[in-house]
């Protein structure tokens, strides 16, 4: 589904190539002279965009932002504003009422949740800002508080890593304890309904214990600490991400036990530190999740200022790797 924003920029930009047009027309002296009055029309004028950032919580958060910064930058002909959350939606909504006070010409966001943004995205829908959702979806009934929703689809990422489990390793019963992501946020939510979806066939897997890691490495230990002294059969750790996993596997150690062998962990994002667990054998299957939205972010921007349209939904392809599969790719991973 197309949808098409002729954004202030834009029209500003037709207008004032019509008048500097005219101008030059009337002096004859095909000098357009005067200031560039704002059109995005190559006059060396900037595209300011404000970005409202989770956090720093993960490797795919780290990417992610890394990916951002480098494509929106002043050689491309933008003046990014940049704001990291702390995983917190006040601090998200204050940079983004902070974004609209300045006049920026879009802002982009990452929801660390998927509710409660109606009202800062009607203030900036008054203010005639465009708001584009990067990475996670919110969750509203007007549908037009935003331009575009470019990330991964969380839903297919969950029943791809939850296939993977039922047809390579619940050939016999498997007890499964799952760390979920940010609680209430898109990927935790989406991820554990795909996971069940792609698992509810399976009789011999048995999902013993859910809980919220947060999505950070710190948390997914400390969960992981409880699950294996309330659980001493646990055979699969299903993570929301490789942070968590890569906290379970240092709680597994320090019980002693084997990871890989004893429990098997699975995970999403395929950050580098992730892949080298795969690789090295201590994490068994990992479905990427593609942070690097940067240029993409950049390009669906400056297809917005000159007057385009852009889908309103813009999914990005994710990869998934076994063991051989992460050696291949860990020499020329770009995260
Ligand atoms: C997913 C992204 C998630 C990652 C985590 O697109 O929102 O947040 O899976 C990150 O690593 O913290």
């Amino acid at each position: 589904m197309a949808s098409t924003t002729f954004h202030k920029r834009a029209i500003t930009a037709g207008l004032a190539a019509l008048v500097l047009g005219l101008s030059a027309c009337a002096s004859g002296d095909g000098d357009s002279g005067g200031d560039d009055t704002g059109g995005g029309d190559g006059g060396g004028d900037l595209i300011s965009v404000g970005f409202a950032q989770v956090g720093a919580e993960s490797g795919w958060r780290t990417a992610n932002t890394t990916s951002i910064k480098d494509a929106l930058t002043k050689e491309e002909g933008f003046d990014l504003k940049f704001s990291d959350a702390q995983q917190k939606q006040e601090n998200q909504i204050q940079a983004i009422r902070s974004y609209i006070a300045q006049g920026v010409d879009y802002i982009a966001f990452s929801p660390v949740v998927e509710s409660g943004w109606d009202a800062v995205l009607e203030e900036a829908k008054t203010a005639d800002i465009p708001v584009i959702l990067t990475d996670r979806a919110v969750d509203t009934e007007d549908d037009s508080l935003y331009v575009t929703f470019i990330g991964s689809d969380f839903v297919e990422e969950g029943r791809r890593i939850g296939a993977y489990v039922s047809e390579t390793l619940a050939t016999e019963p498997i007890k499964v304890v799952e760390l979920q992501g940010t609680t209430g946020s898109a990927p935790a939510i989406d991820r554990k309904t795909g996971f069940e979806e792609a698992t509810a066939d399976n009789p011999n897997v048995e999902i013993i214990a859910s809980q919220t890691g947060n999505f950070t490495r710190a948390e997914g230990k400390t969960v992981m600490e409880g699950f294996l002294q309330a659980y001493p059969d646990i055979d699969v750790v299903y993570a929301h991400n490789d942070d968590m996993g890569l906290g379970a596997i240092e709680a597994i150690e320090a019980a002693g036990k084997v990871p890989g062998e004893d429990i098997k962990i699975v995970t999403i994002d395929g950050v580098k530190d992730g892949m080298q667990a795969l690789a090295d054998g201590k994490i068994t299957y990992i479905v990427e999740c593609n942070p690097l939205l940067g240029p993409d972010l950049a390009e669906i921007i400056k297809t917005l200022d000159s007057g385009g349209t852009v889908e309103k939904r813009i999914v990005t392809k994710d990869e998934e790797f076994d063991q051989e599969a992460a050696k291949a790719a860990l020499p020329d991973r770009q995260y």
